[in-house]
């Protein structure tokens, strides 16, 4: 068995999942939280059963209440619903998804055409594209950058969501700049460190398994991408499951080299499942490949970072390393 990482919990997950358990500490449930906190069904659970509720929007939060905006994002207008009725909000974007809506507005006032390259409907394209939607068109996939308009070719730039594919998105753009030469590049990554690295540490064991097991949700993007990473990159075949028990008898058959890995919004408790089921299965010999070290972590949203009695909470002072 070859289990990749780095793998599971980057820092913006980190610190939203502990935002709502420190939510929860301070202010009692319930908690509301608008969308899942994170793309994971396990975390979603577990916080429901110690008193967070989920709700879509914050229409359905009660007036006065506290709501916790998801890693994903907001856009300004789910802002001012929430301050229009009065909710005390408790904002979790991962900062990495917060860069990518500032070059949004940035871009915006400038005048530039925004060509956001992400997945339709979800959660954090609408939070960014929401930041300037005069100025924002989405890019589905490098099929779409064929045929998408612009008014003005001389004035476009690309931003991305932050958990997709790199080398599709590197094709996205390739093919953008086919038909719109001048074409200006983000100032930085949006495609983050975690995202990147999962798809990096995967990479490097596909080619040598017979099956890739990805632990993840099936509304977790970057969890997806990994199964596609996988394919692309050698492995024969390549299945996502949320827990150990979705792993079926046939998937084994004829397979000598498992490999394992899970997204970013992964507890490392159900990876460890996944590995007592497949050391039950006869694949009981581990290695671990890692091909980066990660040590970033970001401080608590600021509604959260003193305690009760005023002092600075040491989760929040938080810290800063390499990724
Ligand atoms: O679907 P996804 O990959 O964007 O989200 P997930 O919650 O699975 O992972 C964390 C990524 C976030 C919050 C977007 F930056
Ligand atoms: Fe932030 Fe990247 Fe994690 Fe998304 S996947 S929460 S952008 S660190």
């Amino acid at each position: 068995m070859l289990l990749a990482a780095p793998r599971g919990y980057c820092a913006g997950v980190d610190r939203a999942v502990v935002a709502v358990e420190k939510a929860l500490e301070r202010f009692g449930a319930p908690v509301y939280v608008r969308k899942q906190i994170v793309h994971n069904l396990h975390v979603v659970r577990e916080l429901e059963e110690r008193g967070a509720v989920f709700v879509d929007e914050v229409d359905a939060v009660p007036a006065g209440a506290h709501v916790v905006f998801s890693a994903h994002g907001v856009s300004p207008a789910v802002v001012s619903a929430a301050s229009d009725r009065g909710l005390q909000a408790i904002d979790a974007t991962c900062p990495l998804v917060t860069k990518v809506h500032r070059e949004a507005v940035r871009f915006a006032r400038d005048e530039r055409e925004i060509l956001l390259i992400g997945h339709e409907g979800h959660e954090e394209v609408e939070g960014t594209a929401g930041e300037a939607p005069e100025h924002i068109t989405v890019v589905t996939s490098p099929e779409h950058a064929d045929v998408v308009e612009v008014r003005d070719p001389s004035r476009v730039v690309w931003l991305s969501q932050t958990t997709l594919s790199v080398d599709e998105t590197m094709e996205t753009v390739r093919r953008l700049r086919v038909r719109f030469p001048e074409l200006q590049d983000p100032p930085s990554d949006d495609i983050c460190y975690a995202t990147q690295n999962r798809q990096v540490a995967i990479k490097k064991i596909a080619a040598e398994t017979d099956l890739v097991i990805v632990v993840g949700s099936a509304n977790s993007s970057n969890s997806v991408r990994l199964v596609e990473v996988a394919l692309e990159y050698g492995a024969r075949a390549a299945y996502r499951v949320d827990y150990a028990d979705e792993i079926r008898q046939e998937w084994l058959d004829g397979v000598r080299t498992v490999g394992v890995t899970s997204g970013a919004s992964v507890p490392e408790v159900l990876v460890q499942e996944v590995l007592a089921s497949l050391a039950d299965a006869g694949y009981g010999d581990v290695d671990e490949v890692r091909t980066a070290e990660e040590d970033l972590m970001f401080s608590l949203p600021k509604e959260l970072r003193t305690d009760a009695s005023g002092q600075q909470d040491a989760r929040a002072r938080g810290g800063r390393g390499r990724s």
